[in-house]
């Protein structure tokens, strides 16, 4: 009997796995039937835009939180794919950060050149998996909407590919009950223009707060206060924008902050977090950890140390992102094929423990960047996943913080060389300032 893996999610994460295996299976190998569940109608996962919040067309909950005018926050040059470039795809040189719409396409463009859409079940929400210690199989439990049916199928292996940003963390601040404008999350924020002439607050002080805020400032809001907990962002911000510490309470339409100082607010934007959640998951299965490098119990970030059948993609913080969930399902790939053999319960959990301990001990963005890149190099070494310059894009990414506190507004108009292909980036037609309209048509469009 073939051997059977379940992967749940089509986002970059499952579409890198069911690359890795096409790509083995064009080398000759023998792979496993893949069944991929996927949730929504298409594929892409976050790249896949929605305009819908709350609950999906199917009652699920929407899993986008994706909004309109999103431009990666990042260069593409560190995401690109070692095995399909933007040179590829694209045929020719452009800017370094894409509106979302573009990088869907490019996400897109690699999985119908491998073919691998017939592997996905889409409209499928996966609602249980169980393991059978006589069997070592699981039984995945799914609810397809096309068919308004739910059904389980035995695997041999299931890959948890579905994403850590969907589940808003939402904190509650005294007088929210009566505050007199919207209060919502990021994971519900899809239009800047709802904010255009409007005093918003954003909450936190991470990716979420720093890009929520700067498309309302973009799309016209009158002002900006965000406000942090452990520490401020601390770019030079537009005059219309100030930082401030935590949020206390709000009286009516006033916040109050920590340093006693108080703002009239039309709007407050939850840019607090997500957390990993997992409902189709038995405790014994169930990842538990924060937004974090290095997530205890998986052996090579990916493994459950408890029942290595278990793999997941894609769950630690990401500096990294497309190449990392590529060089993690190229390994997962390996050891399932039998091409890598585990080490024992013992020896994975030792070398998961000393990967933590590294993590405790980093101190910058630059640390951190590059502990990532050397838990990548790591993976990438022991498979064919095409090897890339990793130092080189540690130094991209250094060079793009540099960028930020320079000019947080103008960052997306530089310039870097792709590292798979030294091709340089070109300028966009337009400054990200001023460039309103980001569909794929318009940001393709030569001036
Ligand atoms: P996801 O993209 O979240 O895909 C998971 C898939 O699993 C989805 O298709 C979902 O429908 C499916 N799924 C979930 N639950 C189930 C279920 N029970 N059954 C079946 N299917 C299920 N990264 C960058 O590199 N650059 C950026 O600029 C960038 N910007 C971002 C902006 C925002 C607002 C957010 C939230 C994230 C951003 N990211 C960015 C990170 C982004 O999450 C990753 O790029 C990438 O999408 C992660 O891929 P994934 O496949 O692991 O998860
Ligand atoms: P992150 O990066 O996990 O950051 C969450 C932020 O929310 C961080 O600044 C937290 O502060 C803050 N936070 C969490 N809880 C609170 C409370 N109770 N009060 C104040 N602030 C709080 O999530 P993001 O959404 O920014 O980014 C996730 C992804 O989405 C990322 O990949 C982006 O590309 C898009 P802390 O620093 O912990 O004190």
């Amino acid at each position: 009997m073939k051997k059977r893996v379940a992967i749940i999610g089509a986002g970059p994460s499952g579409l890198a796995q069911l690359r890795a295996f096409q790509s083995a299976q064009a080398q000759g190998a023998e792979i496993p039937e893949l069944v991929c569940f996927e949730k929504q109608s298409d594929w892409g996962g976050m790249w896949n835009y929605t305009w819908r919040t709350g609950l999906d067309e199917h009652g699920e909950p929407v899993h986008g939180s994706m909004y309109r005018y999103l431009w990666s926050n990042g260069p593409k040059e560190c995401l690109e794919f070692a095995d399909y470039t933007f040179d590829e795809h694209f045929g020719r040189p452009m800017a370094s950060y894409p509106p979302r719409e573009v990088l869907w396409d490019y996400i897109k463009g690699r999985v119908e050149k491998a073919g691998v859409r017939k592997h996905i079940r889409f409209n499928t929400a996966a609602r249980d998996v169980s393991f059978d210690e006589t069997s070592r199989k699981f039984t995945v439990t799914v609810h397809s909407y096309d068919q308004d049916q739910t059904y389980s199928e035995q695997f041999d292996w299931v890959v948890v590919a579905s994403g850590h940003f969907s589940t808003p963390n939402v904190p509650y601040f005294p007088g929210f009950e009566s505050f007199g404008g919207r209060v919502l999350h990021a994971h519900d924020f899809r239009d800047a223009l709802e904010f255009k002439d409007k005093d918003v607050l954003v909450v936190g002080a991470s990716y979420s707060a720093e890009d929520v805020g700067s498309q309302c400032w973009k799309y016209g809001a009158r002002s900006i206060t965000s406000c942090y907990r452990s520490s401020p962002m601390g770019y030079k911000w537009p005059a219309n924008w100030e930082e401030k510490p935590q949020l206390l309470q709000v009286e009516g339409n006033t916040a109050h902050f920590a340093d006693g100082s108080s703002k009239h607010i039309d709007a407050i934007i939850l840019c607090t977090g997500y957390k990993h959640h997992f409902p189709f998951l038995p405790e014994a299965l169930r990842l538990k950890t924060s937004n974090r490098l290095w997530p205890l119990n998986l052996y090579k970030g990916v493994f459950w140390e408890d029942n290595p059948q278990l793999v997941y993609l894609g769950m630690q913080d990401q500096w990294y992102s497309f190449n990392m969930f590529d060089a993690q399902a190229w390994y997962a790939r390996d050891v399932i094929l039998g091409r890598i053999p585990l080490p024992a319960r013992e020896a994975m959990h030792a070398e998961n423990l000393a990967w933590r301990e590294e993590e405790l001990a980093l101190e910058d963005a630059q640390q951190m960047f590059e502990f990532q890149g050397k838990y990548i190099g790591q993976l990438i070494d022991a498979t064919d996943y095409p090897s890339f310059d990793i130092a080189a894009v540690n130094k991209t990414f250094l060079e793009w913080k540099k960028d930020k506190y320079e000019d947080i507004m103008g960052y997306r108009n530089k310039c870097y060389p792709s590292l798979m292909t030294g091709t340089m980036a070109t300028p966009h037609h337009t400054p990200w300032q001023d460039a309103l309209d980001d569909s794929l048509e318009n940001y393709l469009a030569q001036p």
